[in-house]
């Protein structure tokens, strides 16, 4: 509803602040929590889409997985039932074949190295991917580096994962990967996670510190491993459909305020990991920072065998490691 300029008067100045001044709010999804640097961007990406078009364009953040687990809300988009979507590129992984390069382990120098690579070419064929899928891809986000974590004691070695079973996100890739190392994976959606450990049915799972510590899964599994078998981009994407109810000039203020929230991601991103980090060792957690990830990443050979397969992927992977 917009609100005509008498009625803004008579509401005082109303106009900034009212989400119902906007002619079309985009209902946005998050797993995480308020204040969690995702859904803080989106909220930002959202005053400066207001504030550049007149307020014709809002975005309502839905945190805290209320619109349902990623794999729902990847549904959902594509059916238009949800306008936007911030989510891990795993879960995209059985739907689209290009995101699956930059969830194969280790294919991540440094974090540095993935955010050339999803700067680059190689990030911008990916983003296009999303066009074959009904969602468009707007911008990519950062996910940090994912380890292990569990109930039951410190892992200082690969063979210390042995028949141990951890959570993976829902992808063929993850469970391969942890088979590779020994140990059994079950694919479960995040908010399962936390009774998961607690009632035993898994003995941990993996993931980088904001989330580790923001789900709580700290609490209940206070062993983990920094063994950094993944650097998993994040990605922002909305619904075709959403997309094209938008004229021109407003797709452009959305792919322009998407991509302008990245920096600012970035910066808030470095910010919550050493929050984070602190947070979980004032709380006991026993943290094993020395480890060897030689034999790790000789252990996911396999892994790319099995999965890095088509021209295109075995092509991307191969810019992947090419790009400084
Ligand atoms: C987090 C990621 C979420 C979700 C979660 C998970 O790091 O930001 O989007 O994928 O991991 O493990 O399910």
């Amino acid at each position: 509803m917009k609100l005509t300029l008498t009625a803004a008067l008579l509401a005082g100045s109303a106009l900034a602040t009212a989400a119902t001044a906007c002619e079309t709010t985009l209902r946005s999804a998050d797993t995480h929590p308020e204040g969690y640097p995702t859904v803080v961007a989106v909220q930002e990406m959202g005053k400066m889409l207001e504030e550049r078009t007149g307020g014709r364009l809002c975005i309502e953040v839905f945190p805290s997985a209320q619109l349902g687990e990623e794999k729902d809300t990847i549904e959902q988009t594509q059916f238009g039932v949800i306008d936007m979507l911030r989510v891990s590129m795993g879960p995209f992984n059985n739907i689209i074949e290009e995101t699956q390069v930059v969830s194969l382990p280790y294919i991540f120098r440094s974090v540095d190295h993935m955010h050339h690579v999803m700067d680059g070419p190689v990030g911008d064929e990916i983003l296009a991917a999303f066009g074959d899928h009904d969602l468009v891809g707007l911008a990519f986000y950062d996910g940090g580096s994912r380890s292990f974590y569990n109930s039951e004691k410190p892992i200082t070695s690969m063979a210390d994962l042995a028949g141990m079973k951890f959570r993976v996100m829902q992808s063929d890739i993850f469970v391969d990967m942890v088979s590779a190392l020994g140990a059994n994976a079950t694919p479960l959606p995040y908010g399962e996670v936390y009774s998961s450990i607690q009632t035993g049915v898994i003995d941990g799972a993996e993931n980088n510190w904001p989330s580790y510590e923001s789900s709580g899964h700290f609490e209940v599994a206070k062993y983990y491993t920094l063994d950094q078998h993944l650097i998993v981009p994040e990605v922002l994407v909305m619904s075709k459909t959403s997309w094209d109810k938008l004229s021109p000039e407003d797709q452009e203020a959305v792919r322009q305020a998407a991509k302008d929230s990245v920096p600012l991601m970035r910066e808030m991103w470095a910010e919550r990991e050493a929050e984070s980090e602190q947070k979980v060792l004032d709380a006991g957690v026993e943290v094993v920072t020395d480890i060897d990830k030689t034999p790790f990443i000789e252990a996911m050979k396999p892994v790319y065998e099995k999965h890095v397969t088509s021209d295109k992927l075995k092509d991307l992977v191969e810019r992947i490691q090419a790009t400084e």
